[in-house]
């Protein structure tokens, strides 16, 4: 078995404690980070989701799946992220309200953070007030960023957008991203960007301060 399945096939059952110890050696072979994330790790999730969807597997199967995941992407993320030698401002990101899910926003905050952003990660399943108070408390904020997973909590997400631009609050951008939102969504909620992925979510970043 390769690297790459055993990496696969520990996050798939959750082997919780080996998957940190399979990412190293799978750095120590020079196989590419991206790699790693993108087809060991990524893909897994994908195939964990369709399994939960058909009903082979329930949510705490899906859950220590997620561990896993994250025990790799600790190990992973030096690797990943740049150092950036210039500040760009400040980033606040979280899950909107109702979404628990976090694994995809903190890949967003780590290459947000690595082009060069200061990152104020609020975690999960944040309500408007928090990324409100939060904008406020930070008044050199650049960007917000709002991550949801669910389809049932797109309609928190349009809250929040629309809540922190009727707030009169300036000087930022809003970038929106998750697995079930589109350009199109993104544009009908008044976003000023959207992104499909962490990678592009950085790209992105930096175009909407520039
Ligand atoms: Co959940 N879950 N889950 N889950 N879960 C999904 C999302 C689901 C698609 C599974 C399925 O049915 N196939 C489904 C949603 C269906 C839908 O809404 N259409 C689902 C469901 C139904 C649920 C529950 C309702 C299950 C239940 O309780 N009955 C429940 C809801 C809890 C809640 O949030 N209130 C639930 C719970 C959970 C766990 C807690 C068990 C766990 C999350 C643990 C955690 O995150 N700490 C979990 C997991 C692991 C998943 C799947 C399997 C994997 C998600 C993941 O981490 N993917 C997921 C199935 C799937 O994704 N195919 C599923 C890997 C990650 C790197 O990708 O998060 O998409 P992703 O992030 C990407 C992009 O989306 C994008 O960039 C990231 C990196 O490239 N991106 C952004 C994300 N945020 C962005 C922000 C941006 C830009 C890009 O700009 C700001």
């Amino acid at each position: 078995m390769s690297k790459l399945e055993a990496i696969a096939q520990a996050i798939e059952v959750g082997k919780i404690k080996i998957v940190g110890g399979l990412v190293a050696e799978a750095l120590a072979d020079k196989l590419d980070p991206l790699i790693i994330l993108n087809q060991g790790m990524i893909q897994t999730m994908s195939m964990v989701g369709d399994k939960f969807k058909r009903g082979d597997i329930f949510v705490p199967e899906m859950l220590i799946a997620a561990k896993a995941m994250k025990k790799g992407v600790e190990v992973l993320k030096p690797h990943l992220a740049g150092q950036a030698d210039v500040s760009l401002g400040t980033c606040i990101i979280g899950s909107v309200a109702g979404d628990m899910h976090d694994i995809g926003k903190n890949l967003v905050a780590m290459m947000i953070e690595s082009a060069g952003f200061e990152v104020i990660d609020l975690g999960v399943d944040v309500p408007t007030e928090i990324f409100i108070k939060t904008i406020k408390e930070h008044p050199e904020v650049k960007l917000v960023a709002f991550s949801a997973l669910l389809t049932t909590t797109m309609p928190a997400m349009k809250a929040s957008v629309a809540a922190v631009k009727d707030s009169g609050l300036q000087g930022f951008k809003i970038i929106v991203g998750g697995a079930p939102i589109t350009q199109d969504y993104a544009i009908q909620i008044g976003a000023d960007g959207y992104a499909p992925d962490a990678g592009s979510a950085a790209v992105t970043a930096k175009q909407l301060i520039a």
